[in-house]
């Protein structure tokens, strides 16, 4: 087994991202940033339609690795340097691929990790996976975007309680509660995770792309300026191989083939 801090295998248009560190329950590093940063490069340029993001062995993700001897030192820290530096990049960088990300958590998501989890577009996580705002415990503040996505997610009441009790909640719970799109049984979530991402893979990419936009515009847009970014966003859909697939595959009374184009 490779002792790489990621893992990286790209199969029929589906991207498949390992956290790997399973002995630290994938606590992320100064040197998995560094191979998370390489593998979105190398996403991008394998033309990946769809991208899985999973951990290891027993745990998704534990968050920050807390003894990483490699995190700046600096007296007094100044712990926002890692997230300039890290996370905000990459957490950046994940929302902006143009293809769906899909989070699969195997295990229990900390800290930062469920900043991960929550920063794919889709989110599923096996029953036995657990999600716990581990921050406080540590009296640190929620980052990796915990902050901004909770309360949208859940609400205000939900977050404040997880935010500020740092106490896990259950796969079937987050997804009762919209944290997430769907809890399935542990044995299954890898072969329903990767027939998702092969379904997703066959859909028009660039379509998804712009649905992304759209979702993600909407938290800081108006009513106003989405109908205008709506108008935009469907011009460029208009001009698209797959619209002219997509019609002439329901005039014809058949499945479409999209391209991605
Ligand atoms: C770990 C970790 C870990 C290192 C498990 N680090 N080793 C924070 C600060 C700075 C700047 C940037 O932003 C952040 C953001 C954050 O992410 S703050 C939140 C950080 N994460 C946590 O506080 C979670 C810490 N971990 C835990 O509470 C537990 O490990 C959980 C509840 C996740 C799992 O518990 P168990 O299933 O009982 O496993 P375990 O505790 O026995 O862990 C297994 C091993 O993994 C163990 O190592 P060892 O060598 O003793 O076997 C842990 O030390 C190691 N590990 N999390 N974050």
């Amino acid at each position: 087994m490779s002792t790489a801090p990621v893992l990286l295998e790209v199969k029929d248009d589906v991207a498949v991202l390992t956290l790997n560190r399973p002995d630290k329950l994938n606590a992320i590093t100064v040197a998995m940033h560094k191979a998370l940063k390489a593998a979105l490069k190398d996403i991008k340029k394998a033309k990946a339609r769809a991208v899985i993001v999973t951990g290891a062995g027993r745990a998704f993700c534990a968050g920050q690795d807390l003894a990483d001897p490699d995190l700046p030192k600096l007296d007094p820290p100044d712990l926002g340097l890692v997230l300039e530096e890290y996370y905000n990049p990459f957490l950046l960088a994940l929302r902006a691929l143009p293809v769906p990300v899909i989070a699969a958590v195997n295990g229990v998501a900390a800290g930062a990790g469920v900043g991960v989890a929550l920063a794919a577009d889709i989110t599923f996580a096996a029953r036995g996976a657990s999600f716990i705002q581990a921050f406080v415990n540590i009296a640190v503040v929620p980052d990796a975007g915990n902050s901004h996505i909770l309360p949208r997610l859940i609400g205000n009441q939900r977050a404040m309680g997880l935010l500020m009790t740092g106490d896990p909640i259950d796969a079937e719970t987050a997804a009762q509660w919209g944290l997430i799109w769907k809890a399935v049984d542990d044995e299954a979530l890898m072969d329903e995770v990767g027939a998702f991402a092969a379904r997703m893979a066959n859909q028009p990419t660039r379509i998804l792309g712009l649905i992304k936009r759209q979702v993600y515009s909407a938290a800081q847009n108006g009513y106003a300026d989405q109908l205008i970014l709506e108008r935009q966003m469907q011009k460029i859909a208009g001009l698209g191989n797959d619209y002219r697939e997509g019609i002439k595959a329901f005039l014809e009374k058949r499945p479409a083939r999209f391209t991605g184009n």
